[in-house]
């Protein structure tokens, strides 16, 4: 219904492949170290709920980084064929991380494979449990590695351009540029915070059908505790994301808050609508928030929307995917932290319905935060593709053929994702707690 474009097909495809990767990429940075804490307190209390815990995230696991793997080299194949004069101009800058990735894939997978097939095998319990601290280093460098080349096309440093190609590249000022720090933890914690979230919710969702094994609260309890560290440590490195972005990337700071005057004590926008003559309706402002944000003190003046050229201003609903992002972040810090002080309170009741079914909710939501963050910076960093350096349009293809690429990938990524769902869904129903606790011997006296 819209006439063909090259480019507004490649950035569908691009876009699509991403969020959909990413899913999967959450899970594979996140879980490994929540199977390296259940299996560690499995030793510590010598509880074997908990070691249970490890073997079956780890189980299933494995599915999704199968997944992860092809979606992953899916993203490898777009981005030489979609954007063939990016990758001419920036891939011997980006090629390191971009290496590095594979490597620190490769170094998680062989640990991966020791792993799983050595539980039983050595006498002490810690010689297992020391395998999975290289799965956790692989995993989290992974996201490391990969994020450092979207923090270089948000701020590109380290080369200098001479007609359209970069030269002079220094590989390291490039992956580690102004952007770098507070974009890999933010992506790093929020990883973690959903993978908690995730194995929590499933948790809460097996006490909701009423099945109130132990097994089951122990989880809770632990993802919850974890939940509630990484949440806060979010919201300490989302501020610093947002401080960021006032310094190095303005403009994105200002389409997110729809702020157009250049001036101090700026207000924070929640929701709301934008009329034609730019103004806003029905939000919720928070005095002063916006200033804080951007500098830590109210009087921090943040340039507004009127000082950027308008062809270089990114599109204003991603106003919306921020506002969403944050507030899931503050929904996620509440109920975990919720549910950990009601469990301290040794007569309050931290398994109630409605606290579960707000745990069981926070699961996918957690994972909608990933995208609107994902979206919001990617979408933020519109028209360029490398921040004040290329555009998108000049980076992309001229193929005439994407949209056939569109249609195939959409297939592929639908049977992907109905055959993970249906693989780890049979694998969990046909093998539940009760009876792998039975088969290692295990019996229920210890129930509560
Ligand atoms: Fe990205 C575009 C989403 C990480 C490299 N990405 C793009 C778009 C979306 C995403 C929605 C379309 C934006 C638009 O055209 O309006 N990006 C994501 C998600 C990611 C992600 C969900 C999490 C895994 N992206 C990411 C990394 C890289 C890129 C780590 C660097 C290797 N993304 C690109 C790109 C695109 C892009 C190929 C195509 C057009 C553009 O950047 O501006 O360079
Ligand atoms: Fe990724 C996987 C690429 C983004 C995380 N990846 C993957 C793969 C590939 C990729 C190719 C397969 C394997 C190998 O290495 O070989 N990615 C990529 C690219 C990008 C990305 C190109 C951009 C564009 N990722 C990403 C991010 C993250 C990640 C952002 C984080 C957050 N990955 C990952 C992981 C993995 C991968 C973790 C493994 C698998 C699983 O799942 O685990
Ligand atoms: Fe986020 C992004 C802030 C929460 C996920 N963050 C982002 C940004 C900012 C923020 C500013 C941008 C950056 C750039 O561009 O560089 N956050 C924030 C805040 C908060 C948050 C303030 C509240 C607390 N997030 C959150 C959550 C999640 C997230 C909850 C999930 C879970 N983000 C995200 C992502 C992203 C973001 C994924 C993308 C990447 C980067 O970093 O960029």
């Amino acid at each position: 219904f819209f006439e063909y474009d090259p480019v507004i097909y490649s950035r569908i495809l691009t876009g699509l492949t991403l969020g959909f990767h990413v899913i999967f990429a959450t899970i594979g940075v996140g879980i490994p170290l929540m199977i390296a804490i259940a299996e560690w307190m499995g030793i510590k209390r010598n509880d074997p709920h908990y070691t249970l815990m490890a073997r079956r995230w780890a189980r299933g696991f494995v599915v999704t980084v199968a997944v992860g793997v092809v979606t992953g080299t899916a993203i490898g194949l777009q981005l030489s064929l979609l954007w063939p004069n990016f990758m001419q101009a920036a891939g011997h800058t980006i090629g390191l991380p971009m290496f590095m990735e594979t490597f620190a894939f490769f170094f998680e997978a062989i640990f991966l494979g020791i792993y799983l097939y050595t539980w039983d095998r050595w006498k002490s319990k810690m010689k297992h449990f020391l395998l999975v601290i290289p799965i956790v280093i692989g995993a989290t460098a992974s996201a490391f590695f990969i994020t450092s080349v979207n923090s270089f096309m948000n701020f590109p440093q380290g080369f200098t351009m001479i007609d359209g190609i970069l030269t002079d590249v220094s590989p390291l000022a490039a992956m580690f540029n102004p952007a770098t720090p507070t974009k890999i933890s933010h992506v790093i914690i929020t990883c973690y915070l959903t993978s908690a979230f995730i194995l929590g919710a499933i948790a809460a969702y097996k006490l909701l059908k009423g099945n109130n094994h132990i097994y089951y609260k122990k989880a809770l309890h632990l993802t919850m505790v974890s939940a509630a560290v990484f949440a806060i440590g979010t919201a300490i490195i989302g501020d610093l994301s947002g401080k960021y972005l006032h310094e190095y990337q303005p403009e994105k700071l200002a389409a997110a808050e729809w702020h157009f005057e250049t001036e101090s004590e700026a207000p924070l926008i929640l929701g709301g609508i934008l009329t034609d003559d730019n103004e806003v309706r029905y939000a919720l402002k928070i005095p002063f928030a916006l200033s804080i944000l951007a500098g830590g003190t109210p009087d921090t003046i943040v340039i507004g929307l009127n000082d950027f050229p308008a062809e270089e201003l990114p599109p204003l609903w991603i106003h919306y995917a921020f506002d969403l992002m944050v507030f899931i972040g503050m929904y996620l810090a509440f109920v975990s932290v919720l549910f950990v002080f009601m469990n301290w309170k040794k007569n309050w009741n931290a398994f109630n319905r409605p606290l579960l079914w707000s745990v069981l909710a926070g699961g996918p939501l957690a994972m909608l935060a990933i995208e609107a963050g994902w979206f919001f910076t990617e979408v933020g960093r519109q028209p360029w593709i490398l921040n004040q350096v290329m555009t998108v349009a000049e980076g992309a293809t001229t193929s005439q053929h994407v949209d056939i690429m569109l249609y195939v990938f959409i297939i592929l990524y639908a049977v992907l994702g109905i055959t993970c769902v249906r693989v780890l869904s049979r694998m969990f129903k046909n093998n539940p707690v009760e009876r792998e606790l039975e088969k290692r011997g295990l019996t229920h006296t210890d129930d509560r």
